[in-house]
C-alpha cells in the first residue's frame, strides 16, 4: 500500500509560499463547513482535492453539522523568530494561542470535598489472600479545610486489623512541605499553603503491609485551602526558577533555554539574566508570561554556567539566583565512525527511525539532537506531539506546529513521517472524556478525518489504532470499547482509508510479538479484520524489551504470522532497557538479534527506536537507547550497525 517514498528538497520559501497560498484558499473556504474541505492543512506541497481528503467511504458522510468546530484560520500556526529556538536551517511555527489547560486544582470540586476522602486504593499482590491478611489503612482519615498561610499540621498513623504497624511513604509533597517522622508510628505532613493553592488539592499517603511490602492501601485526602480575611497575613515567598538539568551541547550550536519563573504566592516572577553569554538574546515568551527564553551560541568548549536572577513582583528586593550548567563539547567529540544507520538500512531495503522529542527545538541541546537524528534517521514518529490532547486540547481548538515543524524537518532531510497514534486510549483531551457517548464515534470520525486530511501529502504511514488489546487479552477497556464496542477497530480504519486512499494503515500495540493472551487475541482480532474487508495494511510491534530479552524465537514465529496474512510488518518502538548498569553487552545484543529477525522477514519494512538518547527516554532510569545522555555511542550503536550491514 505505501507509495513509494519520492525525496523532496523543495526548499524553505517555496514551502512558505504554498504555505500562503493555501491560507488564502483556506480563509476562502471557513465560512462554510471545512471539516469536510478537500482542501486541507497547509503543509501539503500540493492542494489536494485530487490526492485524498474524499470522506464517503463505506461509513457515508461524516457528522454534518459538525459535532465540534473544524480547524479554521485561528487554528494555523504562525511564524516562530529565531530567537526562540535552535533551529538555523528551517522557519519554524508555534501555535497562536496558548493550549486551554484546566489547572490541577480544579480536579476536586466542592462536592468532592464535602462528600468526604475518596475511598482506599488497595492493591493486593497474587500471593496476599486479604481473608487472612488485612489490608493497611490510616486511622481517622478525613478532608481537610486550610488557610493560605498558616501552617497546617496534618497527622497519619497507619494501623492494620492484624496488629503490626505498617510503613507509610507520601505519594508527593506539595512545594517546601515535609512529611515528619514522630517516631511512634505516626507522621506529620507540615505544609503552609499559598496564594496558588487557593481551591481544592488533593495529598496522598500509601500505607505499606508490613509482612508483603506489595500489598499497599494509599488514601487520598483533599484540602480546601481559602484565602484569610486580612490577606497581608500570607508571607511572601521568594520566588523560584523551574528547575532545569544539566545538557551537552556541540560548540557553535545555538542553545536555548525556556526559564519558568514561579512565585507560589500567584504573581508572575521577572527574570534578569546575570551572565554574559555570546550571541545572545534573552526575551519574554510571546505566549507566557511566565517563561523567558535564553538563546546563545557558545563559541567556545567546556563546561558553560547561566545564572538567571528570579525577581519578585511585588517585592522587588525579594529574589533569587539559579544557576544552570551546559557541558559544550568539541565538533568531533559526535563523530561517529562507520556508516550512518539510514545507509545501513536503505541497503537492505528498510527504514531506520526514531521517535522524537517533542518540540526538541526548544531545548538546550535541540542542534546537537536535530543533527544526530538527520543524519541516522529517515523515518520519523513524533513520540507525544500528535497525541490527541496535544492536537485537539478542547473542543474546536487544534495546535498542529510541532507536527508541521517535524513535517518541515523530515522534508528538509528526506525522512518520511509515521503518524502515531491517531486513536488511543491515553493522552486524551478532557472535552473528549466527558463527550456523550453517543456522539463519540462522529467525534472519533472527525478527528481521524482532521488530522490525516490535514497531512495527507506529508505522512503516508499511521499507527490507526494504538494499543487496542487488553493486557490480559481481550479489547481493551478504553474510551472508543466502551462507547462504541468492538466495531470502533473497524470504523477508525474505514474513515483513515476514506480520508487517506494511498496511505498504510497500522494496528499497534505492545506485547504481541511474544507468545501470551495478547498475541493470541491480535490473531483472532486480524483475522476478523480481514475477514471483514477491514483496511489494515500492517502491524506495529512496539518491543519496549529489556536486555535479558531471550524470546527472539517468539518474535520470529509471530513475524511470520503476520507475514502470512499478506500484511507488513513494522518494529514501531524498540527500546531495550538495561537491567543492570553494567549489561551494555546484553543490551546491544538484544538490539542486534530484534534487528536481524526483521531483516530475515521480507514483510518488515522498517525498525524505530523510541528515541535515540538516553537524555530523553521516557525509560530514562534503565537508560534504553543507543546513545547516552551525552550523544555519545554506546556499544548498541555499533551492535546496530553491525546488524544492518551483515
Ligand atoms: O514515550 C511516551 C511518553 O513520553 C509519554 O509520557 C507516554 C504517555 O502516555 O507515552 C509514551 O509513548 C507511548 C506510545 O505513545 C505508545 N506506546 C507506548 C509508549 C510508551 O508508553
Amino acid at each position: 500500500m505505501m507509495p513509494e517514498y519520492i525525496p523532496n528538497h523543495r526548499p524553505q520559501f517555496g514551502r512558505l509560499f504554498a504555505g500562503i497560498l493555501l491560507v488564502l484558499i483556506f480563509s476562502a473556504c471557513t465560512s462554510s463547513d471545512n471539516s469536510q474541505s478537500t482542501t486541507g492543512g497547509t503543509t501539503g506541497g500540493t492542494t489536494g482535492g485530487t490526492t485524498g481528503g474524499q470522506v464517503d467511504g463505506p461509513l457515508g458522510p461524516l457528522p454534518n453539522p459538525p459535532l465540534t468546530a473544524a480547524p479554521s484560520q485561528d487554528d494555523e500556526p504562525i511564524a516562530e523568530p529565531a530567537s526562540f529556538n535552535t533551529s538555523t536551517d528551517l522557519q519554524l511555527v508555534r501555535n497562536p494561542v496558548p493550549r486551554s489547560e484546566a489547572p490541577a486544582t480544579n480536579r476536586y470540586t466542592d462536592a468532592d470535598f464535602e462528600s468526604g476522602p475518596l475511598p482506599a486504593d488497595i492493591t493486593i499482590p497474587d500471593d496476599v489472600n486479604p481473608e487472612f491478611n488485612s489490608a493497611p489503612d490510616f486511622e481517622n482519615i478525613q478532608n481537610i479545610e486550610a488557610v493560605a498561610g498558616q501552617q497546617l499540621e496534618i497527622v497519619f498513623k497507619p494501623i492494620d486489623a492484624d496488629g503490626e504497624l505498617p510503613g507509610m511513604f507520601p505519594v508527593a509533597l506539595a512545594p517546601g512541605a515535609s512529611f515528619d517522622d514522630n517516631f511512634d508510628g505516626s507522621k506529620t505532613y507540615r505544609w503552609q499553603p499559598l496564594q496558588n493553592d487557593i481551591g481544592i488539592n488533593a495529598f496522598a499517603v500509601t500505607a505499606v503491609d508490613s509482612q508483603n511490602s506489595l500489598y499497599r492501601n494509599t488514601r487520598t485526602i483533599l484540602i480546601r485551602v481559602r484565602l484569610p480575611d486580612d490577606e497581608t497575613q500570607i508571607p511572601n515567598v521568594p520566588p523560584t526558577l523551574d528547575p532545569i538539568g544539566p545538557h551537552t551541547a556541540r560548540v557553535n550550536d545555538p542553545v536555548v533555554y525556556e526559564f519558568k519563573g514561579i512565585d507560589l504566592n500567584g504573581t508572575v516572577p521577572t527574570l534578569e539574566l546575570l551572565s554574559s553569554l555570546p550571541n545572545a538574546s534573552f526575551s519574554n515568551h510571546p505566549l507566557y508570561e511566565d517563561i523567558y527564553t535564553l538563546r546563545f551560541i557558545p563559541t567556545s568548549t567546556g563546561e558553560m554556567n547561566v545564572q538567571v536572577l528570579v525577581r519578585d513582583s511585588v517585592d522587588s528586593n525579594l529574589t533569587t539566583t539559579e544557576n544552570v550548567t551546559i557541558n559544550v563539547l568539541p565538533i568531533q567529540a559526535f563523530e561517529r565512525t562507520g556508516q550512518r544507520l539510514r545507509d545501513l538500512a536503505a541497503v537492505r531495503g528498510i527504514q531506520f527511525g526514531y521517535a522524537s522529542l517533542q518540540e526538541y527545538y526548544h531545548r538546550p541541546d535541540g542542534g546537537v539532537y536535530a543533527d544526530i537524528a538527520a543524519d541516522e534517521f529517515d523515518l520519523v514518529t513524533p513520540e507525544n506531539a500528535m497525541k490527541m490532547n496535544e492536537i485537539n486540547p478542547s473542543a474546536g481548538q487544534y495546535q498542529f506546529a510541532d507536527i508541521d515543524n517535524l513535517v518541515a524537518f523530515a522534508r528538509l532531510n528526506n525522512m518520511q513521517v509515521h503518524g502515531h497514534p491517531v486513536i488511543w486510549h491515553r493522552q486524551l483531551p478532557e472535552w473528549i472524556e466527558t463527550a456523550n457517548a453517543a456522539e463519540l464515534e462522529g467525534h472519533m470520525r472527525e478527528y481521524i478525518h482532521r488530522l490525516m486530511n490535514r497531512y495527507r501529502d506529508d505522512i503516508a504511514l499511521w499507527d490507526v489504532v494504538n494499543e487496542p488489546i487488553g493486557d490480559s487479552g481481550g479489547y481493551r477497556d478504553s474510551l472508543w470499547y466502551n462507547a462504541l464496542g468492538e466495531t470502533y477497530l473497524e470504523t477508525a480504519f474505514h474513515q483513515a482509508r476514506t480520508t487517506a486512499p494511498n496511505a498504510t494503515l497500522l494496528l499497534n500495540d505492545f506485547d504481541i510479538a511474544i507468545n501470551g493472551p495478547k498475541a493470541t487475541t491480535l490473531f483472532t482480532m486480524l483475522n476478523n479484520l480481514l475477514e471483514r474487508g477491514v483496511p489494515i495494511d500492517g502491524v506495529g510491534f512496539q518491543l519496549h524489551v529489556f536486555s535479558d530479552f531471550n524470546q527472539i524465537d517468539e518474535v520470529r514465529a509471530n513475524f511470520q504470522k503476520v507475514a502470512d496474512l499478506d500484511l507488513d510488518i513494522y518494529i514501531t518502538e524498540l527500546d531495550v532497557g538495561l537491567r543492570e548498569t553494567d549489561d551494555l553487552q546484553a543490551q546491544a545484543n538484544v538490539y542486534a538479534s530484534l534487528i536481524s529477525v526483521c531483516l530475515q522477514q521480507p514483510r518488515c519494512k522498517a525498525i524505530q527506536t523510541w528515541g535515540f538518547t538516553d537524555q530523553y527516554s521516557f525509560r530514562e532510569n534503565v537508560h534504553p537507547l543507543m546513545f547516552d545522555t551525552a550523544y555519545q555511542t554506546k556499544p548498541a550503536y555499533q551492535a546496530i550497525q553491525n546488524a544492518l550491514g551483515n
